[in-house]
């Protein structure tokens, strides 16, 4: 029991195919997991890191029908897409597959047929909506009607945008079928389900062992599931795209595999892809390996992960053959929001990966820091350009970039570039390792629970530590008075920077490289553990080093700006219209227009209005008065993340009370078409109180 060897299988959710990678992805699951997976191999452990292309599910067809192309086309292009963005980001899975492939589906069959035969799934049949034009059954996706809730005449079988509710394509008023237009008839057809209730108490006990070191968020949301008591779970669908049953499933003509099914199954598929011989190793219970499981996800996909695929486990392994180990850990993240507002593919209201990639050339390191820095750890968080800019100009830049370039050109200047003698340590340099000892400890700590954005929080301090270090010590001056001490400062300096360089590689894998670069020389395999382990990795005196170079540039306003633009005067963001306009009001004069005093005005404070789930309090800098306005964006905007926004103001409506409050005025709101409300603001910061004419 206790030799067991520990070895790590760490997944990323596949991502679907069908539309390129987004920042939100990428922070949301890609990069927590590649940071953990080049953490576990610094510490020598026996991890690999597995993913692919999600080929699956009805949204690929919908694109390919949107493209007037095939399925097959559209996951060819998008996966081949993904890919190379994520090869050129340093994404460095150890297999990246795909779940069209052949090798997947004859997995997935295999793992299907074994439930099957052994009475795994229970056969329902029920009613569902058939184009007898197109000759199939509609998957909800492909059902339109009218909303019963909110009359929105364009909601989908499965959900209306417009209101948010959940529905059900029988619920619509005058369904339609996407494929043909026709009106669908009511059809028979059968499907397998998973009784998900027959694990219950067996997801019970599997999630309640997990307390303790599961994130509050996804043991939250799997004991909410577990409280509602399971049900059955169709696993198939009468689709044509997806992996077919296996001929031995008896009426299983033109069914495939629901795609939650065969999905994360493809990281068993993508597994024995990779490493044939061995992948029983990292996936089978034995007597002598502890496997470890983790999956990266983001938030959506917590209950497939928590309960679904563990329940298909427990299924396979209740048939006695091989025996599964469950998710160890599901490190689950929650999203990444743009410039305020929910990213959006359909609007265009993303940083797409290929894009910056190409607009910030060499600048990988930049985006994994920033994104790790604003990590969506515990609650959604903000990516915006100003963010961006000033993380990479105060903290890489200023800190990161500044330290090792100084250590860099004081060796060359003062020792030929040679790592000076070290003498003997005194109190500051003790100090300064002192601390190195304990915060790589305590980086240790965080990576290994997942807190990315803390243990890059310890690393950056660590080098503004650096930078303390020469301001204590001040070689510049020194070396005019003390060359021996002024060696010792700088052995001290180098020796520590080049440990740091170490404790980097995780997060930042090209800047260590250009680190190790600089030092002409590379780390041991080990040199991770020994400063964990409270050691330092030394320097040999005399070892030539080469000449500085700036390992980061600062980020001009321009392209910030440049970004920015791009974002707000895409087409889709500007050009959208309104399927449902209102109709035109009456006609006013200018005289009547001229009445209303519109103004910019700041949020100084905001907060919510108790027993409200609408309102915000907010107090606004006019230029003229501070006041309080309630306005009714509670569900839009959360009120830390609105401080300091310009918004535009009427400023001379006549005082209302809302809720016992006094409102002073009505800021500005535009409704999009899903009913959401965003501020109306200048483009530019500009003076509070500026006239809107
Ligand atoms: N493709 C959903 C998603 O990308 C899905 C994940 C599959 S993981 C097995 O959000
Ligand atoms: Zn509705």
């Amino acid at each position: 029991m206790t030799n067991k060897k520990k070895v790590y299988t760490i997944t990323a959710a596949l991502p679907y195919a069908n539309g390129p990678l987004h920042v939100g992805h990428i922070a949301g699951c890609f990069l927590p997991a590649d940071i953990y997976h080049r953490y576990l191999k610094l510490k020598c452990e026996d991890a690999i890191f597995i993913c692919g292309s999600d080929e699956h599910g009805v949204p690929v067809t919908i694109r390919a029908a949107k493209e007037g192309t095939t399925p097959q086309a559209i996951v060819d292009k998008y996966h081949t897409m993904m890919k190379n963005a994520f090869e050129k980001f340093g994404i460095n899975f150890s297999f990246y597959g795909r779940t069209s492939a052949a090798y997947h589906h004859s997995n997935a069959q295999h793992f299907f047929e074994t439930l099957y035969t052994n009475s795994k799934f229970e056969e329902e049949t029920t009613q569902q909506f058939f184009d007898t034009e197109a000759n199939q059954f509609l998957a909800d996706r492909y059902i339109t009607g009218t909303c019963p809730k909110c009359s929105n005449p364009n909601a989908y079988g499965d959900q209306c945008e417009r209101c948010g509710s959940t529905l059900n394509p029988t619920d619509l008023i005058s369904p339609k079928s996407t494929l043909s237009g026709g009106k669908p008839e009511m059809r028979e057809t059968k499907n397998w389900y998973l009784p998900l209730n027959k694990y219950q108490t067996q997801l019970e006990n599997y999630i309640n062992s997990h307390l303790k070191d599961w994130k509050v968020n996804v043991y939250g949301q799997c004991s909410s599931w577990l409280k509602d008591g399971l049900n059955a779970r169709a696993m198939t669908r009468d689709l044509d795209w997806g992996v077919k049953l296996s001929p031995i499933v008896k009426d299983a003509e033109g069914k495939v595999m629901y795609v939650w099914f065969d999905a994360p199954l493809g990281y068993i598929s993508n597994t024995k892809e990779y490493i044939e011989d061995s992948w029983e190793k990292y996936w089978i219970e034995d007597n002598h390996t502890d496997q470890k499981l983790i999956h990266f996800i983001g938030k959506d996909n917590i209950v497939f992960h928590c309960i679904i695929f563990p329940a298909m486990l427990m299924a396979y392994n209740n048939t006695g053959g091989k025996q599964y180990i469950l998710p160890e850990n599901v490190p689950a993240n929650e999203f990444l929001n743009l410039e305020g507002e929910k990213i959006s593919t359909s609007r265009n209201w993303a940083v797409w990966l290929h894009e910056y990639l190409e607009d910030f050339p060499n600048r990988n390191d930049e985006l994994r820091y920033y994104l790790t820095a604003i990590a969506p750890e515990s609650k959604d968080s903000d990516f915006t350009w100003s963010g961006y800019q000033l993380a990479v100009n105060s903290e890489l830049v200023a800190v990161l970039g500044n330290f090792v370039n100084r250590v860099i050109v004081l060796t060359h200047k003062f020792f030929e570039g040679k790592v000076p003698s070290k003498n003997i340590y005194g109190e500051l340099e003790n100090k300064l390792f002192e601390n190195l000892y304990n915060k790589s400890k305590t980086i240790d700590e965080y990576l290994s629970k997942y807190k990315f954005r803390d243990a890059l929080g310890e690393l950056m301090d660590l080098y503004r530590a650096g930078n303390k270090y020469f301001a204590d010590t001040e070689p510049w001056h020194l070396i005019k008075t003390n060359k021996e001490q002024t060696e010792t400062v700088l052995n001290a300096a180098l020796v520590y920077c080049y440990n740091l360089g170490i404790l980097s590689q995780a997060f930042l894998p090209e800047t260590a490289k250009n680190i190790f670069n600089l030092y002409n020389t590379s780390p041991l395999e080990t040199d991770f553990n020994t400063i964990i382990n409270g050691n330092h990795v030394a320097l040999e005196t005399s070892h030539e080093i080469g000449q500085a170079v700036h390992l980061f540039k600062n980020i001009e306003d321009i392209e910030i700006q440049k970004q920015i633009d791009k974002l707000k005067n895409n087409p889709a963001n500007t050009v959208q219209t309104e399927t449902n306009l209102k109709p035109l009001k009456d006609m006013i004069t200018f005289d009547d227009f001229a009445k209303i005093d519109l103004r910019v005005a700041t949020i100084l404070e905001a907060e919510k209005v108790p027993n409200s789930d609408k309102l915000l309090k907010l107090t606004l800098e006019t230029g003229i008065d501070k006041r309080i306005v309630v306005s009714g964006i509670a569900e839009y905007y959360k009120p830390e993340d609105i401080i300091g926004k310009q918004v535009s103001l009427v400023a001379n409506l006549a005082p209302r009370k809302m809720r016992g409050i006094e409102s002073q005025g009505m800021i500005l709101m535009a409704k999009d078409s899903e009913g959401n409300l965003h501020f109306v603001s200048p483009t530019n910061t500009i003076n509070t109180g500026a006239d809107i004419t």
